[in-house]
């Protein structure tokens, strides 16, 4: 099939119709002026030939809908570039064995939910011993010493737990985003490091829903992880972020 990548549209039914297909909530009662309104909204939004094609009356005031339409934009993808982590990604048995051979030691992190944020259910995916999706946690590596501190961590208390265990990497999850508190700590934790002149001793890591690779760079982080990410894809990037520092 030829995809002409600079003209990047939707596919439903043959390439290039633009179809979409879209869901909301309007806070107007259920009728065919509010099936109206979405229809409106919907064009408004780009989309032409608008179908409602569900309706739903939440019963105080406010109805879902699901629309189809044929989006009229498209993507030049020749243009986008994307910061992203690069590394390669191992399996669990890759990157023990990698450990063993190329940096001859184990490797020790510190994670933690720093801030007032309680969500610890990311963290724990990318650290438990139990894993997440199939995957091992980091506390199941055999190479790999894991210490998870759990939530609403001072980023004072992150630091000092990182020096204490020699920590070559540090961990930070970051889930509520709300004022931009999550900058905010971000941006606290990485002046505290160049501040006490730790900022090189650690890979410094930041994951969450709404982080990007290129937010964590922004914020002098060295990598970002977002949602959906397994933990042999935060392994691999340490392991070998670490055995090129040690190799330099
Ligand atoms: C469970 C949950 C809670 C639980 C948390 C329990 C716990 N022990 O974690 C409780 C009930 C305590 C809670 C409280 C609150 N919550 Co809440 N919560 C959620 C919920 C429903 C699920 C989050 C979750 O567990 N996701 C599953 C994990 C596996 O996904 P994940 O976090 O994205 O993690 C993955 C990646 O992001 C990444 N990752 C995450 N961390 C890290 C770290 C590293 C180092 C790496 C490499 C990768 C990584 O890897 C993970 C695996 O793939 C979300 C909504 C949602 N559906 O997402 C809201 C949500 C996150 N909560 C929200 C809010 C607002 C709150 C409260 C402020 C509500 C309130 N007004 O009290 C409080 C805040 C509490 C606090 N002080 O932090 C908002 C946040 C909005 C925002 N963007 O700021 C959300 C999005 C709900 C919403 N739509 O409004 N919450």
């Amino acid at each position: 099939m030829n995809i002409d990548l600079k003209n990047v549209r939707p596919y439903g039914d043959t390439l290039n119709d633009g179809a979409v297909q879209l869901s909301f909530t309007l806070p107007v009662p259920a009728g065919e002026e509010a099936k109206e309104a979405a229809k409106i909204l919907a064009n408004k939004m780009g989309l032409d030939d608008v179908n409602v094609v569900y309706m739903n009356d939440l019963g105080i005031g406010f109805t879902f809908f699901v629309v189809y339409g044929k989006c009229r934009h498209s993507v030049d993808m020749t243009q986008i570039q994307v910061a992203k982590v690069e590394t390669e990604v191992m399996d669990f048995y890759e990157i023990n064995e990698f450990i063993r051979e190329k940096i001859g030691r184990k490797v020790t992190v510190v994670g933690a939910c720093t801030g007032t944020d309680a969500h610890t259910v990311g963290l724990d995916a990318i650290m438990n011993m139990k894993g997440y999706a199939g995957e091992y946690g980091l506390e199941r590596y055999p190479e790999i010493n894991a210490y998870n501190l759990g939530s609403q961590v001072p980023n004072e208390e992150l630091i000092k737990k990182a020096v204490e265990v020699n920590a070559d990497a540090i961990l930070v999850s970051q889930v509520v985003t709300q004022k931009n508190v999550h900058i905010h700590n971000l941006t606290h934790l990485v002046d505290l490091l160049d501040a006490e002149g730790l900022r090189d001793r650690f890979i410094l890591i930041v994951g969450g829903p709404r982080i990007t690779h290129e937010l964590a760079l922004e914020l002098g982080f060295d990598a970002g992880f977002g949602a959906g990410t397994l933990p042999p894809e935060v392994a691999s990037y340490i392991v070998q972020t670490l055995a090129e520092r040690l190799n330099k």
